[in-house]
């Protein structure tokens, strides 16, 4: 019974640390929004894809400052749906300023 209990125990640390490998993997590259400067504050990450409007994750016009990672880039509009002035970032870390500071509302990764 013991035995038993702890192989199980064993089989789940197994699958955990495969899928933190997967994670790790998956991770190729990512951006990092913060709402504070220098990567400060509350943050929210996304691997890839389009995101229309940054409301829908309570970070409209919040966004201070941003990593991105590997060599992904990304473009961030000043309102919802890729509409307004944009600037595009590759890997780094930025604090945003002027016009985009806490005025980011849509992102998309462009590579
Ligand atoms: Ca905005």
């Amino acid at each position: 019974m013991i035995n038993n209990q702890f192989q199980s125990l064993d089989s789940i640390d197994g699958v955990e640390d495969i899928s933190q490998e997967n994670a790790a993997a998956y991770s190729g590259g990512r951006v990092i929004l913060y709402d504070g400067k220098n990567e400060g504050g509350t943050s929210l990450s996304f691997t890839t894809g389009y995101v229309s409007n940054l409301g829908k994750y309570g970070f409209n016009d919040k966004t201070s400052s941003i990593e991105i990672t590997n060599s992904q880039r990304w473009q961030f509009w000043l309102n919802t749906n890729f509409r307004g002035n944009s600037i595009t970032y590759g890997k780094g870390k930025f604090n945003l300023q002027g016009i985009y500071n806490n005025s980011i509302s849509s992102l998309s990764r462009t590579r």
